[in-house]
């Protein structure tokens, strides 16, 4: 009888983003990151689920279908496709793009709100307090600026009082504090994992799940007068994307999520409200949960006011969408708040990608299409000079920690070890100087360098790796007719 082995199954999401606008580069950055992990951990073999997809249900969906005078259907239906079409231009390779008002999703949703009104977990109860549109969630008044605003949206809140119904969070605070600190739910970085204990040893408060006034949102299964707070509503889709209630066997085969690459700004959602709602329904945790950082554009925060929204299809017209990918996960540490500048990503662009990688392509492969035609250049593992082949060996090691800028430093590093070498050995004067034997060695040694970086770029630059590897795979080797990455002037 055959055996069928299954491989290690990863599942890795990315937040589903509120379609109320297109993506814009911090969005983009989150679910490149997320992307660069997918594809790492499909080359290792394992088997990936990579999810996205768009929240579209609730007050701030329904405002801004209003602003444009449309319905909120026909506006979620138009304003999906810039997220589909960004994320391609981007070479995103997710396995599904969930939107929330999709039946598959609705009807789990629904599901899970029957189950969790068993539970014995909820009651109803009066709610007063200061409602963001724009965040989706309630915001203490200590938070607001001096004008009253939301500091994030610069709008005042909305004053609520209504009667909702209540889930019991604050019975979680023991549970949260030993599933983080047994690290069976591993909070990264360290200061998100500081940061998600200490608010649970300020003690939790317990979280409206319904609303009475929202728009565009399902409604309660028990209690039609409500509609189910969408911030709920959204992190549902993690578990409704993989069959919950539907397809037994592929959630039993995903769930729970290897890892929620998230930005700080929905920790509390993540860290606090997600794991105590799927243990009262008797789920699994997930079992990570990063937190990446914020950046500001050339020194400022995001804004459309301001008129400093970065469209990163934009970005990939201009520079490619490599390029981008690169760019945003080299220049700002995953995990750290950051800037998007636009001179550092024209520099970085030079530098380590056209003068960088780009030019010891071209350089390489044209000294061999010269000088070293008949070489037999399978992967030889032996050519490969130790000292790179254990500086790479770092790589896999930092992907898998999520620091993606160490990972590019070290297949950076390597680059330049093989620029250092071009430099000192001078491969053109050995040829001259008779020393052939000795060139052919150089050569065969940089054209293995170029393998083994290519092999290690793959998850973070797809398109040039395939270039790359169709260069290096064609025989007899030729120099690129096109630089990989043409010079920005
Ligand atoms: O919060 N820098 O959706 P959203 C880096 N629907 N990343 C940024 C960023 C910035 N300046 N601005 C946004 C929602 N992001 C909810 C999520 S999940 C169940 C529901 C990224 O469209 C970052 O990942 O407001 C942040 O967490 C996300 O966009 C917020 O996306």
């Amino acid at each position: 009888m055959a055996v069928q082995f299954l491989s290690m199954k990863y599942y890795i999401t990315t937040p589903i983003y509120y379609v109320n606008d297109k993506p814009h580069v911090g969005s983009a950055y989150t679910t490149i990151a997320a992307d660069v992990l997918a594809r790492y951990h499909k080359q290792q073999g394992h088997d990936v689920h990579f999810l996205t997809g768009t929240a579209e249900h609730g007050s701030k969906i329904a405002g801004s279908a209003k602003a444009a005078g449309q319905s909120p259907k026909a506006f979620v239906d138009k304003n999906v496709k810039f997220f589909k079409k960004a994320w391609e231009a981007l070479g995103i390779s997710y396995d599904d793009f969930i939107r929330t008002t999709e039946k598959r999703h609705e009807d789990a949703v629904n599901l899970f709100f029957d189950k969790l009104y068993k539970t014995g977990k909820l009651y109803e109860g009066e709610y007063e307090g200061l409602y963001c549109v724009g965040h989706e969630a309630f915001i203490k008044e200590e938070d607001l600026d001096d004008q009253g605003n939301c500091p994030d949206h610069g709008k005042p809140p909305e004053k609520i009082k209504e009667s909702n119904w209540f889930f019991r969070l604050s019975d979680y605070g023991e549970l949260l504090r030993d599933k983080i600190t047994s690290g069976a739910l591993k909070i990264s970085p360290e200061i998100r994992r500081n940061e998600v204990l200490s608010l649970i040893e300020q003690g939790l408060e317990d979280i409206a799940i319904s609303r009475r006034t929202a728009k565009f949102a399902l409604p309660l299964p028990w209690d039609k007068e409500q509609t189910i707070y969408v911030w709920l509503d959204e992190l549902f889709n993690y578990c409704s994307a993989i069959g919950y209630g539907k397809d037994k066997k592929k959630f039993k085969r995903y769930w729970p999520a290897d890892v929620h690459i998230i930005g700080k700004d929905i920790l509390k959602f993540h860290c606090v409200i997600w794991p105590a709602l799927l243990d009262a329904i008797g789920e699994e945790l997930p079992k990570q949960v990063f937190a990446h950082g914020h950046f500001t554009i050339d020194g400022q925060k995001i804004s459309k006011t301001l008129g400093n929204v970065v469209d990163p299809v934009d970005l990939v017209a201009d520079y490619g969408a490599d390029a981008i990918r690169y760019f945003l996960l080299r220049d700002i540490p995953f995990g750290n708040d950051g800037d998007f500048s636009h001179t550092r990503l024209k520099d970085r662009y030079n530098a380590d990608l056209a003068n960088g990688l780009g030019n010891l392509v071209s350089r390489t492969l044209n000294m061999i299409q010269q000088y070293a035609p008949d070489q037999d250049y399978q992967a030889n593992n032996k050519i490969l000079p130790r000292e790179v082949k254990s500086t790479l060996k770092l790589v896999d090691n930092y992907i898998e920690k999520l620091e993606f800028h160490h990972a590019l430093a070290v297949i950076w590093s390597v680059v330049k070890t093989a620029d250092n070498t071009i430099e000192e050995t001078k491969p053109w004067q050995l040829m001259k100087g008779g020393k052939e034997d000795r060139a052919q060695k150089v050569l065969a040694e940089l054209f293995q360098i170029l393998l083994a970086v290519n092999k290690q770029i793959a998850p973070f630059l797809p398109d040039t790796h395939a270039k790359l590897d169709q260069l290096l795979s064609a025989r007899p080797i030729k120099k690129p007719s096109d630089p990989l990455f043409a010079r920005k002037a």
